[in-house]
């Protein structure tokens, strides 16, 4: 359970970290599992449904190596279970309220020699809906500091107007450099253990892991049972699917609407992933890799 101070730190940042959320041995378990894909993807020659190679400039040949595992709780048990933990589904339901769908999970691997940048957005800009409880828990399986490419945030971003995702009449899924304030920016640095919980609509990204070690993040997507996805991409393919979905409480057929700035993701081209929707911004927040 997440404290008063939390929930209020929360509501007026846009994020709160837990420290040693996770034992020792629970990590060891999560790396064990992304180990296991990791082994898979050395012999993939293309992306597959569950699995994106790193195919970044920093990457230089050898065996192919992930940048991204798709929704692993649907592919591995420890992955599964992590997306249950009854101890986040308590700090969710602090958050959002007790009527809880699952949205979205993924694991984010960043690998030494700079790979992995996140150009910086807001969630919201992907995938707006009826109202704006959702979040998203990132679960370091590394230590994940400033030189392997932590998240940093921009606090209290997410009671703002919501910034432009596009350029040159195109969905490029990042704000334009020069929109916001870099300086405001927190890094926010996890051991293997801690957790962050962010808004949806909370800026953020984070730069090339520049250290000698990976950097693995899990992350976990999830709404409130009444707030509807406004976009097609992320609506139910069928109805016994959706109600699924619901982790804990009721599932609902009624949309809460709130008043969020919405900007509708269009264009966009077809089953791209956020990595290469982002390379079509025409200019870097991370100098140091440009485009
Ligand atoms: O992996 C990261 O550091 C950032 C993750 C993120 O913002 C995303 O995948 O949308």
């Amino acid at each position: 359970m997440l404290t008063p101070g939390q929930i209020d730190a929360y509501r007026t940042d846009g994020y709160v970290v837990v420290r040693s959320a996770l034992p020792e041995r629970t990590v060891v378990r999560l790396r064990e599992a992304a180990d296991g894909f990791a082994e898979q993807a050395r012999r993939l020659t293309g992306d597959t449904d569950v699995i994106e190679l790193d195919d970044s400039d920093a990457f230089s040949g050898g065996p192919a190596r992930v940048r991204r595992i798709k929704s692993p709780h649907l592919h591995h048990e420890t992955f599964s279970a992590m997306l249950v933990h009854p101890p986040f589904l308590d700090m969710v339901e602090g958050l959002i309220g007790a009527d809880i769908r699952w949205h979205h999970t993924k694991l984010n691997a960043k690998h030494p020699g700079g790979s992995g940048q996140v150009e910086w957005h807001a969630d919201w800009g992907y995938y707006p809906h009826t109202n704006d409880d959702l979040l998203e828990i990132s679960i370091a399986l590394d230590p994940s500091t400033e030189a392997s490419g932590c998240l940093k945030v921009i606090p209290g971003s997410h009671l703002e107007p919501l910034l432009d995702h596009t350029e040159n009449g195109r969905f490029v899924g990042a704000v334009p450099v020069g929109s916001f304030d870099p300086a405001a920016a927190v890094s926010i640095e996890l051991e293997p253990g801690d957790i962050s919980i962010h808004h949806v609509r909370l800026l953020h990204g984070s730069g090339p892991n520049h250290s000698r070690r990976q950097r693995r993040l899990l992350l976990q997507g999830y709404a409130a049972a009444d707030a509807w996805p406004l976009m097609a991409q992320h609506q139910p393919s069928g109805w016994p699917e959706w109600d699924e979905r619901i982790l804990r409480g009721r599932p609902s057929v009624d949309a809460r609407l709130a008043p969020c700035p919405v900007k509708v993701p269009l264009p966009v081209v077809p089953a791209m992933g956020l990595y290469q929707v982002q390379r079509q911004l025409s200019r870097s927040h991370f100098a140091e890799a440009p485009h």
